[in-house]
């Protein structure tokens, strides 16, 4: 069977699946134990008070007032709240995590992560169709520690959009699990994972988030880019994204979530593949770590 061509799965079904997968995340419960009362008080005081400046600079009317609420509303109906916030929002976020994280760069982890990948031993190919559109892609590297030593029992839990550019559990047409794995290096940290390159992302432009976008006369496209989450006993994982060098839309992210060390340059091996290289440092988690 070939692949087929994609229809373009709607926004309301992407949006939707999004707000349902963030809401089944158990890690994602921390609503009451997330924050202190002096904590929200500070930061939603502040917030908006930035909102209220705005307000004032711009003298925003009642019907731009009025439009803004009904475009709440349907993002939150769409089920676009976690798209949203991770394209326009999360990268910031990252940054302030980031301060206190040493080794590789990590960035943004997005709205279309899923638990739960099959368990891959490597070298290992992503569960892919017959006749997967794209140009196969192996990539490999080790996992390491901030001294240079191998880290045994490292794990790369990986998902990635198609040739175009959709991802499994967020488009009806593809296949569960299609181009997710979570792939277990060998005792040395060592990793070979078989793939295909991931197309460039677009925002759906038939929902809220697409239309805001639309309306502000921005771009609603990602660069080509793989998800990573290096983990290992007793190391902090790592939540990041690799993009392609030379590809489009790297200089100009709507997500903001490129990272000049988080850009790969495989080699075409002549025979219509490509290959690349990448490691990966971990620190140790001084929380599991600690005597
Ligand atoms: C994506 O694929 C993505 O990685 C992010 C951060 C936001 C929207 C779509
Ligand atoms: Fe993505």
């Amino acid at each position: 069977m070939t692949a087929p061509t994609a229809p373009s799965p709607t926004a309301a079904g992407s949006g939707a699946n999004a707000t349902q997968s963030f809401r089944s995340t158990d890690k994602n419960r921390g609503g009451d134990t997330a924050a202190s009362p002096e904590r929200v008080d500070t930061v939603v005081r502040e917030l908006l008070l930035a909102v209220h400046e705005v307000i004032r600079r711009h003298e925003v009317t009642y019907p731009e007032f009025q439009a803004a609420k009904s475009w709440m509303i349907e993002v939150g109906e769409g089920g676009e709240w976690p798209l949203f916030l991770d394209v326009f929002v999360e990268h910031v976020v990252e940054e302030v995590q980031a301060a206190t994280q040493q080794g590789t760069k990590g960035t943004i982890l997005g709205p279309y992560y899923l638990p739960g990948a099959s368990r891959l031993t490597s070298p290992a190919t992503l569960p892919m169709r017959d006749g997967e559109k794209g140009t196969p892609l192996v990539f490999a590297g080790q996992v390491r520690d901030l001294d240079g030593n191998p880290v045994a029992g490292a794990e790369i839990d990986i998902w990635q959009a198609d040739d175009d550019g959709y991802y499994s559990g967020f488009a009806p047409h593809l296949p569960e699990g299609n181009l997710r794995g979570l792939v277990v290096a060998d005792d040395e940290g060592r990793f070979e994972i078989h793939t295909i390159q991931p197309a460039p992302y677009r925002i759906p432009t038939d929902g809220p988030t697409g239309k805001l976008i639309e309306a502000a006369g921005w771009h609603p496209w990602r660069p080509a880019h793989l998800h990573l989450i290096v983990s290992a006993p007793a190391h902090r994982a790592v939540t990041t994204q690799l993009y392609f060098s030379g590809g489009q839309w790297l200089d100009s992210d709507v997500a903001e979530a490129v990272k000049p060390e988080l850009v790969l340059d495989p080699q075409d091996t002549g025979d219509g593949n490509s290959r690349v290289e990448y490691d990966f440092v971990l620190e140790r988690d001084e929380a599991t770590t600690a005597a």
